[in-house]
């Protein structure tokens, strides 16, 4: 088999955000664009050569093809081994499983998670390092640098691998396994979870729709949930992954997920509602007539993880982004363990997971897990919620009406600008980043601020910092807001504005979330002059 050495040159722009890189479909598509960032990979980490990796995605436009390029790559550098999952899908969560499992040296996803999919959309390249976790910022700074100054990349001239049918096959002097994607997943979450618990409460007419939003989690969700939890058949619905999502946007919010929201607040709705995003790592949780938001969600796990066999013997601390609702800190308070809060993005979990310090993570954006694997995990959040409520024999708002009246209840909401002109939302931050100092002790919109700063992240494990993670404002009272520019967009730039403000009255446990923030949302726009500055007089998604 040849192995071609292809001239390039750097292509700018090829820097990892939040989580990975990601691009409109064209893009990735444009000559060398793959092929560069995938030597990139290969050169920031020390080669290749006689590595064994696991690939896969969540079977968006161009991930079939992405697949034989980068198996052809790896081949081409030397790598011993790759495991596949079958038809080149694997969901985040499955992919992090596998690379520890297998004790592979890293691993490959290609997704753009929630974004959209297909010709026009986005498509996207994550590198997950050994532990299974996406790979930390030293290392997506390597990748970075490698793309800098790159001359050439090597690739095997080959037919595609027959990718389709479970089995091993050879490329070159290179193994190629191709694996059930969910087989080892389902096996993880069967040692995780009571299923028979599970299983009885289903069995009993307990009735859920788990929405897989025509993405990754379609067939382990069909797998778990119908075929071995014994959910009836079309419980899972949207169920087949496509490669544009069936035109959707695989984003699990109130927004994109309208279909489930309204057959969980229309008559005769399920008890039980979720759904998951593009690459199967995200989980939105909804009760019958209750939205459960993302931070609350992550509360409820802790406070009820030691019903759950796998955490019976208690956590051994909790982490959370800078921006997600500090409803955690009051359960991890109770519980007497430590809370971390760590800037935005999985990746920063990593190292609190490996060190032991920390046993659930999660953020705001429907994101949560625990140390069984390195990513969020999306379907672990359903069947952990199916767990504690057969547990608990209550329903989804009687479990959050509880939590409320035991912890208090932190009224919190995320309101997104997309597609803002860049120039705009860089000046908006910067502004404000100037104005911090100062707004201490100010009253503005009736809320005085006790304290403003800028969010670093000091890595009590590796000991590296992380600046400019966010702008934070405390208000008196308990109030917060967070401003953040998004780090996986890919058109102009995402301002995400994040508004808390903690209730203990027994009374007002029941508001409507945008009513209870309305003082805060006010301050926000009067503070970083979202109006003026962006020209948008209300923002396009608000979870
Ligand atoms: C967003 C979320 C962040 C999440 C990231 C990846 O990042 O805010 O919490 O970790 O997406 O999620 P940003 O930089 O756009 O705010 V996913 O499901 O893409 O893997
Ligand atoms: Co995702």
């Amino acid at each position: 088999m040849t192995v071609h050495t292809v001239p390039t040159q750097p292509i700018e722009g090829q820097k990892p955000g939040t989580s990975g890189l990601r691009k409109k479909t064209p893009v990735f598509m444009q000559p060398h664009y793959l092929e560069n960032f995938v030597q990139a990979i290969w050169n920031g980490t020390g080669g290749a050569e006689g590595k064994t990796y696991v690939l896969g995605g969540d079977g968006r436009y161009f991930g079939d093809r992405a697949a034989q390029v980068i198996l052809r790559m790896a081949a081409a550098s030397g790598a011993k081994k790759v495991i596949v999952g079958q038809n080149a899908l694997l969901s985040t969560p499955a992919a992090s499983n596998l690379i520890r499992k297998r004790r592979a040296d890293g691993g490959i996803i290609m997704s753009a998670s929630h974004n959209p999919g297909g010709p026009t959309e986005d498509f996207g390249v994550k590198y997950n390092t050994g532990n299974g976790g996406p790979a930390p910022e030293s290392v997506t700074e390597k990748i970075f640098e490698a793309t800098k100054t790159l001359t050439e990349y090597r690739i095997v001239d080959a037919q595609d691998v027959d990718l389709s049918t479970p089995g091993t096959r050879t490329l070159g002097g290179m193994q190629v396994e191709v694996v059930d994607p969910v087989a080892d997943y389902a096996e993880l979450m069967r040692a995780i979870f009571d299923f028979d618990k599970i299983r009885a409460l289903l069995a009993g007419g307990f009735r859920i729709r788990f929405d897989a939003m025509h993405a990754v989690t379609g067939p382990y969700a069909k797998a778990i949930l119908e075929g071995e939890l014994g959910a009836p058949a079309g419980s899972v619905v949207n169920a087949e992954p496509s490669p544009d999502f069936g035109g959707g946007h695989p984003d699990p919010n109130p927004i994109w997920a309208k279909d489930l929201m309204a057959a969980m607040f229309g008559p005769d709705a399920p008890d039980f509602g979720a759904a998951s995003d593009g690459d199967g790592d995200r989980n939105m949780i909804v009760g019958r007539n209750c939205y459960v938001t993302p931070s609350d969600s992550l509360a409820v796990l802790a406070a009820n993880a030691t019903l759950i066999p796998a955490y019976a013997g208690g956590l051994k601390g909790v982490a959370r982004s800078m921006p997600t609702s500090r409803a955690l800190d009051r359960v991890a308070e109770a519980l007497g363990i430590a809370c971390y809060e760590t800037p935005t993005g999985w990746k920063f979990f990593g190292n609190l997971l490996d060190a032991g310090r920390a046993t659930l993570c999660g953020e705001e954006s429907a994101g949560t897990g625990s140390d069984h694997v390195r990513e969020k995990d999306g379907l672990w959040a359903v069947l952990f919620w199916l767990n504690l409520l057969a547990e608990r024999r209550q329903s989804v708002a009687e479990v959050m009406a509880d939590h409320w009246a035991t912890y208090g209840r932190n009224y919190y909401s995320r309101h997104d600008y997309e597609a803002v002109d860049a120039a705009a939302a860089a000046e908006l931050m910067q502004a404000l980043r100037e104005g911090l100092a100062e707004l201490s002790g100010r009253t503005v919109a009736g809320l005085r601020v006790e304290v403003a700063d800028e969010f670093a992240y000091d890595d009590p494990v590796d000991g590296s910092r992380t600046e400019a993670q966010g702008l934070r404002i405390m208000t008196e009272g308990g109030g917060r807001i967070v401003l953040r520019l998004s780090g996986t967009g890919t058109e102009g730039a995402t301002l995400r504005v994040y508004l808390e403000r903690v209730e203990t009255d027994p009374a007002r446990m029941q508001d409507e979330p945008q009513q209870a923030l309305a003082a805060i949302i006010a301050a926000a726009d009067e503070i970083a002059g979202i109006r003026t500055r962006t020209g948008r007089t209300q923002p396009d998604v608000v979870t």
